[in-house]
């Protein structure tokens, strides 16, 4: 018989003689019972039990998703933000020691963190495309998981470039701005062609929603 040191609960109580025998149980820290063994002959399989019992795992990053798209509509120009979802499939705390991407002007809301056994996190990545066209590149997270200290994401999506409706800068200074807005507001319910945006006849709302889509552009 081996004889090992565990920090575990074995219930004394439910280990009683039966014709000769003994019932062994062991149970985890939680007290949930894992193993329920009969005579000498199960020493061996209960030992065994408790060894993996004790054994615990390192931390293990998983990311549920390989892949981030931003989408195939980015307004060039304007931020937009993916989340990034981070698993600890390990026995122990992760810590996330730092998160980078090769392309320029990617944010991370966090770059350090923790996360616990069978936890996940996420982290928002946030990008503003400069230009029209695809853009893509890779997200490298490191960790303290022994296996795998440095995973990565492949990030992609396409930024658009919207034209600007010129006839939207009403007052013709170069932006379509907030006094662009008054004057509109002014002639907003009249048949006034310059404002008249979409040539319905009337200054009504689908010129207001063409003109919003061309507020705080410059016209070139
Ligand atoms: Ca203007
Ligand atoms: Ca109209």
């Amino acid at each position: 018989m081996s004889t090992i040191t565990f920090p575990l609960l074995l219930q004394a109580g439910n280990i009683r003689g039966s014709h000769g025998t003994h019932t062994l149980l062991v149970a985890d820290r939680e007290g949930i019972i894992r193993h329920i063994g009969r005579g000498a002959s199960g020493l061996g399989a209960a030992a065994e039990r408790i060894r993996e019992l004790l054994t615990v795992a390192p931390p293990a990053i998983s990311l549920p998703t390989p892949s981030l798209d931003f989408g195939d509509d980015v307004p060039a120009g304007e931020t937009r933000t993916v989340t990034l979802v981070l698993k600890n499939t390990g026995g122990e705390d992760l810590s996330i020691t730092n998160l980078a991407s090769d392309l320029e002007g990617v944010t991370f809301s966090l770059t350090e963190l923790m996360v616990a056994p069978g936890d996940s996190a996420t982290v928002d990545i946030t990008f503003t495309p400069s230009e029209g066209g695809p853009f893509s590149g890779t997200i490298t997270i490191s960790s303290d998981d022994p296996e795998n200290s440095s995973v990565s994401v492949a990030i992609s999506g396409t930024a658009i470039v919207v034209p600007v409706n010129p006839r939207a800068d009403f007052d013709n200074d170069g932006e379509i701005g907030f006094s662009d807005f008054i004057a509109f507001a002014q002639a907003f319910s009249t048949d006034n062609a310059t404002f008249d945006l979409d040539g319905s006849g009337l200054v009504d709302f689908p010129d207001f929603l063409e003109f919003a889509k061309n507020f705080g552009k410059s016209v070139p």
